[in-house]
């Protein structure tokens, strides 16, 4: 990727620019708490979008995308907004930065990336976080403040391009750590390091290759749910709340949004309960509130799928310690905890149960805790 990154930009450009990279996420649990003000627990993997940027003292961008093989100028104002959904996430972080005062001048940039699409590793925030970070490098002296370049990256997904996500993956996409996973307050924006070493243990992804069409932006209606009855509530959010405030409105609020208010509250305390459970090396619990956040995330939010639940029952028939499925949903991966001793038996049981049912084999991705954001030279 990095020699071909090259080979382009000097092709086309006849120049050689400065490279940066940023990772895609996993998240160990704290799923759709983000947004309501609540926990995640992120890390940042080994599989990342690279992008060469050099300026080029023109008023407009021109990039190039090497896995789509396309490529689009745009300029800086805000009627220029590309057509392209790829440009969008581009155009979107220049224009966030020059809205809160900061500088972007012309630059061509080429860029690649080895993040699977649609498999819920946020390739999209990679890409966000990507461009600012570097733009915060070439044009602003790094004075953006880091979590600033997170928000411009989630600012970029609510403007440009329609998803009113949280905070969470461009977070860990430009703060994530080789080695340690991060517990966000999304409230407070505070944030801790957990060194993530589970001796005896691996963490891996099965991708199930499925990308359900979200028509209608599911994403956002399961917001608009839980903001609806943070307002019954009379909260700010859902980190508010508990079952017993939850049940005292039952009656008032739609059946649907209590299911959804319902598994938010659960996963804001499973995030803790797992937190504790890592210090005293307790992978039994960690696995259990996994399986616990899986069934809420199919059965009150809504956001699994046939194939991510099949997924999870081959998971819990196998023996594997923890497995939920990940990200916002609607297809992707599960992520597992599973013992050492256990790992062939259970992907090789996964491999072949899928490819009976469904025809094709789940994709297979050993995480790798890696460093976010950086300036690679
Ligand atoms: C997507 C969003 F972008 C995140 O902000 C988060 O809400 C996640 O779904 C669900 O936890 O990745």
């Amino acid at each position: 990727m990095d020699s071909k990154i090259r080979a382009e930009f000097k092709n086309r450009f006849g120049a050689e620019g400065v490279r940066y990279a940023s990772s895609g996420r996993i998240n160990l649990i704290g799923e759709h708490t983000d947004y309501n003000g609540g926990f995640v627990f992120p890390g940042a993997i080994d599989k990342v979008i690279e992008a060469e940027i050099k300026p080029n003292g023109l008023d407009k961008v021109r990039v190039y995308s090497v896995d789509i093989d396309e490529y689009v100028e745009f300029g800086l104002n805000e009627e220029d907004a590309p057509a392209q959904q790829w440009a969008r996430y581009i155009f979107g972080v220049c224009r966030e930065i020059i809205k809160r005062g900061g500088k972007v001048e012309g630059f061509d940039a080429v860029f690649a990336g080895n993040i699977p699409l649609g498999a819920g590793l946020s390739s999209s925030a990679a890409l966000e976080s990507c461009f600012a970070f570097a733009l915060n490098d070439m044009f602003n002296d790094n004075k953006i403040d880091k979590f600033e370049l997170a928000r411009i990256g989630q600012s970029t997904e609510h403007n440009y391009c329609g998803v009113n996500c949280g905070i969470m993956d461009q977070f860990a996409s430009i703060f994530g750590k080789k080695g340690n996973l991060m517990r966000l307050d999304c409230r407070s924006s505070e944030f801790e390091y957990f060194p993530f070493d589970p001796v005896g243990y691996k963490l891996v992804l099965l991708d199930s290759v499925v990308k359900h069409e979200l028509v209608d932006s599911p994403y956002n209606k399961r917001r608009e749910s839980c903001e609806r009855v943070a307002a019954k509530l009379g909260i700010e959010t859902l980190r508010d709340a508990n079952m017993e405030m939850l049940d005292s409105i039952k009656d008032e609020i739609s059946a649907e949004d209590y299911s959804r208010a319902k598994f938010v509250i659960g996963e804001k305390e499973r995030v803790l309960d797992v937190c504790d459970a890592l210090m005293r090396g307790d992978y039994e619990t960690v696995g259990k509130r996994m399986y616990e956040t899986h069934h809420g995330l199919s059965a009150d939010y809504e956001v699994s799928c046939e194939e991510l639940d099949f997924l999870n029952d081959i998971a819990k028939e196998c023996g594997v310690t923890g497995s939920r499925i990940m990200g916002g949903g609607f297809g992707g991966c599960t992520i597992n905890l599973v013992k050492d001793e256990l790992y062939d038996k259970f992907i090789a049981t996964a491999r072949e149960k899928f490819a009976a049912k469904y025809g094709h084999e789940p994709r297979v991705y050993d995480v790798v805790i890696s460093d976010g954001a950086h300036r690679i030279g």
